[in-house]
C-alpha cells in the first residue's frame, strides 16, 4: 500500500508517492519561505492531488524540531517554522489520513540504513542543505527527538554561533556576499571553485572542514559503521572527496568511513514513508 511522502526542506519541499521503498511519482517545488505552515502543507496536498485515493497514510520529514506531533524552528534562519505548530494534526485534518512526522535527516538517515548505504551497522546521516541536519541508527532504531541535530552545535573555535552557520548552503551564499561576490546560490560557488577561483576553493573547502572535524567527533561518540552524506551541498560534486582528504589528517584509527547518500534526495522520503507504513497502517 503506497504511502504518501512529504519532505519540507529549508529551500525546496518534495511530495511523493512511495511503495516498498520507491517512489512511484513525485514533485518538487521550491519551499515559499515567506508563507508559513499552513501555506507549505496546502502546496503538498495541491501537489497530491492526483493521488487522490490512492495512500491511506502520511509520513512527514521535516526541518526543525518535532515533539509529540508538534513542529518548531531550532534555526528559524534555515526555515522560519512558528513555535509548536500542530503539524500532525493539521496534516490529517487537511488530507483526511493518518500522518506521522520527523525531522528530515533522522527519516533520511532511517532511509539510508534500510535501504541505502547502510551496511546493517549503526549509521549516522548528515545532509549539508541550507542547514546542517543529521540522524542516527543505533541498534537498528532510529532516534528521535534532538539526537543527531549537529548543526545546531556551538561551532568550533567560535562560541557564539552554530556549526550550521560556517558549513551550510545558507552561510556559503552569505559568506561570498560578504566577500562582495554578490548573491551567489552554492551551485555557482561550486562552479567558480571548479573553475580554479580562489576564494570559492576556501569557502568550499572551509565548510568541507567543519564536517571532517564533525565527523571526527561523531566517530569519537558513536562509532558508526558509516557517516552517510547527503542534502545539496553534500552531494555537490568533489564535496564530499574534500571531506575525505581533510579526513586524511585524522589518526587511521578513528577515521570515519564516510560514503554519499546512495538515495539521494529521496532518503528523506522514502526512509519517513517506510516508517508511516510500519506505523500507521
Ligand atoms: P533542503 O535544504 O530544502 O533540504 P537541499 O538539500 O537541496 O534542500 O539543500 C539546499 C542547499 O543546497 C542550497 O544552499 C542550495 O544552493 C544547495 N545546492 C543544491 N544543489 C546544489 C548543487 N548541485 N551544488 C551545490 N549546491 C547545491
Ligand atoms: C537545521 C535544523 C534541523 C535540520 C537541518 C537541515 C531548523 C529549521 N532546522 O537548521 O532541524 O535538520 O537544519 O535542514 O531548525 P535542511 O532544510 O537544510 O535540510
Amino acid at each position: 500500500q503506497p504511502v504518501l511522502a512529504i519532505d519540507i526542506g529549508g529551500t525546496k519541499t518534495m511530495t511523493a508517492l512511495v511503495s516498498d521503498a520507491e517512489v512511484l511519482e513525485e514533485m518538487t517545488v521550491p519551499t515559499q519561505r515567506s508563507d508559513g505552515p499552513d501555506t507549505w502543507l496546502a502546496n503538498a496536498h495541491a501537489a497530491a492531488e492526483r493521488w487522490h485515493g490512492k495512500y491511506d497514510a502520511i509520513g512527514l520529514a521535516v526541518t526543525g524540531f518535532i515533539r509529540n506531533g508538534l513542529w518548531s524552528a531550532m534555526n528559524p534562519e534555515t526555515l522560519g517554522i512558528p513555535e509548536n505548530y500542530p503539524l500532525v494534526d493539521k496534516t490529517s485534518a487537511l488530507f483526511g489520513v493518518r500522518a506521522l512526522a520527523m525531522n528530515d535527516a533522522q527519516a533520511a538517515a532511517w532511509g539510508e540504513y534500510r535501504y541505502g548505504a547502510g551496511s546493517g551497522g549503526d549509521l549516522v546521516f548528515l545532509t549539508v542543505s541550507t542547514g546542517v541536519g543529521g540522524g542516527i541508527v543505533v541498534n537498528g532504531r532510529p532516534l528521535g527527538g534532538l539526537a543527531g541535530h549537529f548543526g545546531l552545535m556551538q561551532s568550533f573555535g567560535d562560541s557564539s554561533s552554530y556549526l550550521e552557520d560556517q558549513v551550510s548552503g545558507r552561510w556559503m551564499q552569505a559568506e561570498a556576499a560578504r566577500q562582495g561576490f554578490g548573491a551567489m546560490p552554492a551551485p555557482d560557488i561550486f562552479n567558480a571553485a571548479r573553475n580554479d577561483e580562489t576564494w570559492a576553493k576556501a569557502i568550499v573547502a572551509r565548510s568541507a572542514r567543519g564536517i571532517a572535524m564533525l565527523c571526527r567527533a561523531i566517530q569519537l561518540i558513536l562509532d558508526p559503521a558509516e557517516i552517510v552524506i547527503g542534502g545539496g551541498v553534500g552531494l555537490a560534486e568533489g564535496y564530499i572527496e574534500l571531506v575525505r582528504d581533510l579526513s586524511i589528517q585524522v589518526p587511521s584509527t578513528i577515521r570515519s568511513n564516510i560514503v554519499p547518500a546512495k538515495l539521494a534526495a529521496q532518503a528523506g522520503v522514502i526512509g519517513i514513508a517506510d516508517l508511516a507504513s510500519r506505523l500507521l497502517l
